[in-house]
């Protein structure tokens, strides 16, 4: 069996630097033989996201700015998808945001303004993006986003971000009932902390890895390529029987009391 994923085209959304975890992702479906289309917030990480996807050997990517907080901006984003490329075959959704101030202290003290901008762009951004990735997987499609374990139990300053990632995960199981039957399944990886441009001067990052070295079961933090080589086992037909599914890749750790 052939698990290449030659000649398939796949959006990637959340390329903020060589950190991100949406690198990791894109150069594991890279690896695999992919085209890569990305989209950045802002014209702010158009240059790194260019910058990085010129080290790729290809020379047949795309690149569009797409704000999540934007209706207009989505459907643009992927009407130009459909008239530059045409079909696509997966969407990897790994975009999040929470004011700094609400990723601190207690979560009681969240203003109604910091939790609806980290549901807005967290959580829904993953039902808007579907809604109009859905008419470009005409041969189907695989779609996945970026969770954490502090969606399901309380992590100690996550706070309005659990909240929010418990929403996502809820919007995965509607999307994958939704889209099940136009051959799209939807599913997310619970990612172990990885030191990225969005986890700094959050939390004392240091201590939660040591813990991660000290307890997980496999006794060491999760990397990058790790994270990429299960989101292209989920892009993959080896995953073509999962929808709905929340795989966390997180050296074990979710397993403990
Ligand atoms: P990065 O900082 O590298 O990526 C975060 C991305 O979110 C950036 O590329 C940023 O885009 C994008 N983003 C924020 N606001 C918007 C918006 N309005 N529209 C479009 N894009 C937006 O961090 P990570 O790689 O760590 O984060 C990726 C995902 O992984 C997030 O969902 C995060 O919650 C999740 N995750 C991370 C873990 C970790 O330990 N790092 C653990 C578990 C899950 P731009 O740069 O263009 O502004
Ligand atoms: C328990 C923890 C540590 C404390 C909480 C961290 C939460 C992080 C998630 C959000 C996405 C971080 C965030 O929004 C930071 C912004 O306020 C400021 N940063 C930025 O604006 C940068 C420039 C841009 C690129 O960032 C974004 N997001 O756009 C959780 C950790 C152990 C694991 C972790 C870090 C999880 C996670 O979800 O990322």
């Amino acid at each position: 069996m052939n698990f290449s994923l030659e000649g398939k085209t796949y959006v990637v959304m959340g390329v903020a630097n060589k950190r991100s975890i949406a690198w990791g992702i894109a150069q594991a479906l890279h690896d695999a033989g992919a085209r890569l289309i990305f989209t950045y917030a802002s014209e702010r990480f158009e240059k790194s996201v260019r910058d990085l996807a010129d080290s790729l050997d290809r020379d047949d990517s795309y690149f569009y700015e797409c704000d999540v907080t934007d209706d207009e901006a989505i459907e643009k984003t992927f009407a130009d998808i459909k008239n530059d490329v045409g079909v696509i075959h997966g969407l990897a959704h790994c975009i999040a945001f929470a004011k700094r101030e609400d990723l601190q202290g207690e979560f009681i003290d969240t203003s109604r303004d910091g939790f609806l901008l980290a549901q807005n762009i967290s959580a829904f951004s993953l039902a808007a993006v579907s809604r109009a990735a859905k008419d470009l997987m005409t041969e189907g499609g695989s779609i996945m986003t970026l969770t954490y374990l502090g969606g399901e139990r309380v992590v100690q300053n996550y706070n309005v971000m659990g909240v929010a990632k418990a929403s996502l995960d809820a919007t995965v199981k509607y999307l994958a009932n939704d889209l099940g039957k136009h051959g799209i399944r939807v599913n997310a990886i619970s990612a172990g902390p990885i030191r990225t441009l969005s986890a700094k001067g959050v939390g004392d990052f240091n201590s939660i890895l040591k813990e991660i070295e000290e307890r997980a079961p496999l006794r060491k933090p999760v990397t990058q390529e790790e994270v990429g080589d299960a989101a292209y086992f989920l892009m993959s037909r080896l995953s073509r029987g999962i929808t709905g599914e929340i795989i966390h890749v997180d050296s074990g750790y979710s397993i403990l009391g």
